[in-house]
């Protein structure tokens, strides 16, 4: 039997070389060693406001996006969230074995609900059940996340842990895949924060879908550090997170990557920088525009259902355990 492996994105804004980086990438090169289920997660982007013609359109352009990255429909399972209700379910009863405490901590809803706790919605607070809920409805073995995610699975760890002890074995205990390069891809105009599709500075992002001439410039404007060598330096973040993302494009060793830049400066790096991202997205934006709306529809009518058929059994496992009886 394969291991399983489950993950997602929410259909917000526009991905961007971090996510495909710090997640898909991986998600492609993992799927066929494992059982893979790939979630467009619609119920995690209302968690803060969302236009609903926009949210709908996003969710088919997401499916897309994971097609054109190399998720293999004959090979994984590709599926909205929404269709499988039971997502919305096990969270109601992770929700009531989680602790304020534990949600308290989560560094994300610190960040994205700092401007206004008031007001921030109850369902940005308990965003991370719904994630362990997707997490834990598969009996997921490993979870390949960009860095930002870790804090999440951790607690999905924990939750599941304190299931298994007061009911009785029933979820498998997850693992992150964090990749050891990549994990989080820095703002190209702030380096010192992650490269976010909720930045309200698109100058900070290379997005999958940006066209070449906008990717040339938002790379010939990318904050720099000072000094001049272009070599690998956690010290000199900016430069560290360009020659980071040229390495992974071209994949080449780190010294390799220095060697190439030895005697150059950074207007020729940038160049070269700039050139290598849009090569890459070259073949991926054709890609993107190549499924139709039924060919989509299908992939994700049949991959909601193999979902559903997994779904179900951990759910009625978990009513069982818990004493949940009604006349269904
Ligand atoms: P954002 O903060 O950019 O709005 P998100 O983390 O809320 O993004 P998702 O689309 O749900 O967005 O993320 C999908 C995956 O991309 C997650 O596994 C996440 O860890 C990863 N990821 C997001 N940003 C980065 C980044 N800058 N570098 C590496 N991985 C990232
Ligand atoms: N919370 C994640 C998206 C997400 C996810 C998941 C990732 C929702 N459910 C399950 C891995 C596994 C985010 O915002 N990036």
């Amino acid at each position: 039997m394969k291991k399983r492996i489950f993950s997602g994105a929410q259909p917000t804004g526009n991905l961007h070389i971090g996510n495909y980086l710090g997640a898909l990438k991986n998600w492609v090169a993992l799927q066929e060693e494992y059982e893979s289920f790939f979630c467009i997660v619609n119920l995690h982007a209302i968690t803060l406001p969302q236009n609903p013609e926009i949210l709908k359109q996003k969710t088919l352009d997401l499916a897309r996006i994971y097609l054109a990255s190399g998720v293999n429909p004959q090979v994984s399972t590709i599926f909205i969230q929404s269709d499988v209700s039971e997502h919305a379910e096990l969270t109601w009863i992770l929700s009531c074995i989680t602790r304020m405490g534990e949600l308290e901590r989560m560094t994300q809803f610190k960040d994205k609900g700092k401007d206004n706790r008031e007001r921030a919605s109850v369902g940005l607070f308990t965003y991370p059940v719904l994630m362990a809920a997707d997490i834990l409805l598969y009996q997921t073995d490993l979870v390949p996340i960009g860095q930002d995610q870790k804090q999440h699975l951790e607690l999905t760890r924990d939750i599941a842990e304190r299931f298994n002890r007061d009911f009785g074995a029933t979820f498998t205990i997850p693992e992150a895949f964090i990749p050891p390069v990549g994990a989080k891809i820095l703002s190209l105009q702030e380096p010192t924060k992650k490269m976010s599709k909720s930045d309200d500075n698109a100058n900070g992002s290379v997005f999958l879908l940006d066209d070449a001439d906008t990717i040339t410039k938002k790379i010939r404007r990318a904050v720099t550090d000072s000094g001049t060598e272009i070599s690998f330096d956690e010290s000199r973040p900016a430069i560290n997170n360009l020659l980071t993302i040229y390495q992974l494009l071209t994949k080449k060793s780190t010294e390799e990557c220095e060697a190439h830049f030895a005697e150059k400066g950074y207007g020729q790096f940038k160049t070269e920088l700039a050139e290598t991202v849009v090569e890459f997205l070259r073949p991926f934006q054709e890609k993107v525009k190549e499924f139709d709306d039924s060919e989509l529809q299908k992939i994700l009518k049949d991959g909601a259902e193999k979902a559903r058929n997994v779904a179900t059994e951990t759910l009625k496992d978990v009513y069982a355990k818990m004493g949940i009886v009604g006349t269904r």
